[in-house]
């Protein structure tokens, strides 16, 4: 079964408490629920984690390494900032997703540019948690899973 690891960065345990007119009522915990649901349905395996560190976020990009197939990233403000989550990015062979919950073009120019997506196979933002799923079908769909054969327009 293919793993995916879908890695949350600082501030995402805030989800649902802070901020709703942002980011909605949903949790982080509502988010990993709807993943399991949805992997488990594509025949996907999941390593769900959140963390407020950089470092530690570079270290588990790096962890995937060989062991995941894809990534799902939403790096949150390290996605602006972090030329060394994007190194770990390009070390990494499999495919990457980049999510975002709110559509980061439009809102302050500071968030328009990512380091992410310089590594990114594709990037969703703007669809709150549902962008999480989109990323899981995208997933799937990529590597011919249950959601479907690899056509010749997806290499
Ligand atoms: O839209 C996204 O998913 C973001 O990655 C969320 C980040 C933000 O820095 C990015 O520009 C866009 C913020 C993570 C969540 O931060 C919260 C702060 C307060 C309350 C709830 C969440």
């Amino acid at each position: 079964m293919p793993l995916v690891f879908v890695l949350g960065g600082p501030n995402l345990n805030l989800l649902g408490q802070r901020e709703p007119e942002t980011y909605g009522r949903t949790t982080l915990a509502d988010i990993e629920r709807r993943c399991r649901e949805v992997a488990a349905r594509l025949g996907l395996g999941l390593d769900f984690r959140q963390t407020n560190c950089e470092g530690e976020l570079v270290s588990w990009i790096q962890e995937a390494r060989g062991r995941a197939q894809a990534l799902v990233l939403n790096a949150a403000a390290y996605t602006h900032t972090s030329i060394a989550v994007l190194d770990a990015l390009r070390a990494f062979d499999g495919m990457v997703v980049e999510v975002h919950l709110s559509n980061i073009f439009r809102r302050e120019p500071f968030r328009h540019h990512s380091y992410v997506s310089l590594a990114a196979d594709g990037v969703i933002c703007g669809f709150g948690p549902y962008g999480y799923e989109l990323a899981l079908y995208a997933v799937a769909h990529r590597l011919g899973g249950d959601a479907g054969p690899q056509t010749a327009d997806q290499r």
